[in-house]
């Protein structure tokens, strides 16, 4: 199902890519409850490997699943869930149940002091040995590596990028995942994004949910499953969604086209694009992957970048991310981080963190977002070259600028006569507008200039007066 949004209405999610805890907790307190986002989404909290030179990708070797991290300790992390809650924001959990580290790791240090050997496939926190991963057979090749990704048995039960493959059918197995997850939903965790889980048998996933507890919050924890497309059958989007909701990665390139291309085709964008049923569809603009492959818009496309989320948040379709990750200069770039590989406190003033949560536009749309929840897109307009407006039944109207020059048009808004505040540029300060207002006539027109690479958008919640 979609995410249950939360008492204040949020359902949007802040996936903010490897923060550490302390500076998760100050973003839900200080800015992500405040906007109105329903969740964040944090970094793996299961102890991983610590290599040389800290990869941002060692988190996605886990060693043992004590909550002791590069992102902070388990006092940290359950000190954060309190503090994202006690701000209103639920928390979902990067869920690395797939493997374990890489095979071809030396390493035998983690973050947590845990005692293990990537060589002899023992975890003994767990405890996981080698008769707990899957070997060949059930992998048809001796080298345990995939060669057809259109073969269910390779692709769930042989290695993904030499990482060691859990042997998810067996009980123990599923019982020592169905046991972490569940420590995590003891801390409060309200949801989980399942890494690799196009790897996992769905029988399989399918035993570990049916053993999650509910919610503190209240209600089954929110399970979107990261389903890379491409391969068929039991291997598409589709086969997963009985397991829960599933990110969206065609959505994601499909959007990145049309902010290169032109956005009036966006005028359909829904289902008959090949995305997985709204209900079921956990939409994003990039994540950390699609961001390095380049694949997708990303932080360094500016405008499009920002009117790729205010497009997202306006749109109504799925259940939208905001990414707010961190700059890089090579793929492997580690995060700002000590000495020993603990990530630093978030700074989102000298330019090594992306903060897209915090754009104000963007976190503006979130309360524009929540205001429109369950409006039909009514009031279409584009003019066939790049500019598009619509509203969302009578609650909120956004005009986006992809090209080149200003546009100068009257619309018609679906709203209310009123003056309302351009949320895009000014911020609703009481009854009073920090920015722009718009006049929307008695026939709900109005008559605006959207800039260059800019939008502007409105929203009943912040009428300023009534005419
Ligand atoms: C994911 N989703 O399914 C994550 O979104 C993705 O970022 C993860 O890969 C992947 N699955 C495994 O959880 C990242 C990173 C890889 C990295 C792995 C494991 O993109 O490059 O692989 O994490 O840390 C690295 C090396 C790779 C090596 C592997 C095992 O780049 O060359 O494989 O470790 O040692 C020989
Ligand atoms: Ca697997």
């Amino acid at each position: 199902a979609q995410a249950a949004a939360t008492p204040n209405g949020g359902d949007v999610i802040a996936n903010l890519f490897q923060w550490n805890w302390n500076s998760v907790a100050a973003e839900c307190t200080g800015v992500l409850g405040p906007k109105g986002y329903g969740a964040v989404q944090v970094a793996p909290p299961q102890e991983s490997i610590s290599l040389p030179g800290h990869p941002w990708w060692e988190v996605y070797q886990p060693v043992s699943y004590n909550l002791n991290s590069r992102m902070g300790t388990d006092a940290q992390f359950r000190a954060m869930v309190t503090a994202c809650h006690n701000a209103g924001v639920k928390v979902y959990a990067d869920a690395v149940i797939n493997h374990m580290a890489g095979s071809n790791q030396t390493s035998t240090t983690g973050y947590g002091g845990s005692a293990f050997s990537p060589s002899a496939y023992s975890y003994s926190a767990v405890p996981y040995a080698k008769s707990d991963f899957h070997g060949s057979p059930p992998c048809p090749n001796a080298d345990l590596g995939i060669n057809d990704w259109n073969n269910v048995t390779q692709v769930q039960e042989c290695q993904l990028l030499n990482l060691e493959d859990l042997n998810t059918e067996s009980d123990y197995v599923r019982g020592k995942i169905a046991g972490y997850l569940n420590t995590l939903i003891g801390a409060g965790v309200d949801g989980f994004r399942v890494d690799a889980a196009k790897h996992i048998a769905q029988a399989d996933m399918g035993n570990i949910v049916s053993r999650l507890s509910d919610t503190r919050w209240g209600g089954r924890p929110y399970v979107y499953q990261e389903i890379f497309p491409g391969s068929g059958g039991q291997l598409a989007p589709a086969a997963f969604e009985g397991n829960g909701s599933v990110l969206e990665f065609t959505y994601a390139s499909k959007l990145s086209q049309q902010f290169n291309g032109n956005i009036a085709n966006l005028k359909t964008f829904g289902q008959s694009w090949g995305f997985e049923p709204s209900d079921k569809s956990a939409v994003m603009v990039t994540n950390h992957d699609l961001e390095r492959d380049k694949t997708t818009l990303t932080y360094n496309d500016g405008s499009k970048y920002k009117l790729a989320h205010v497009f997202e948040l306006a749109w109504g379709y799925g259940t939208p991310q905001v990414y707010s990750g961190f700059r890089y200069n090579n793929k492997d770039d580690s995060p700002p981080a000590d000495g020993s590989g603990f990530v630093t406190d978030v700074n989102c003033g000298n330019n090594t963190w992306t903060c897209t949560d915090r754009d104000q536009g963007i976190s503006n749309m979130v309360g524009w977002h929540n205001a429109t929840r369950g409006e039909s897109v009514a009031n279409w307009w584009d003019n066939g070259g790049n500019a598009i407006a619509f509203s969302r039944g009578s609650k909120g109207w956004v005009a986006i600028n992809n090209s080149g020059s200003a546009v100068t048009q009257t619309f018609t808004t679906g709203l209310a006569a009123g003056t309302y505040c351009d949320v895009i540029h000014g911020d609703l300060s009481g009854s009073d507008c920090t920015g722009p207002t718009v006049g929307v006539d008695g026939s709900g027109k109005a008559t605006v200039t959207v800039n260059a690479g800019d939008a502007v958008a409105l929203y009943t919640a912040t009428t300023g007066t009534t005419s």
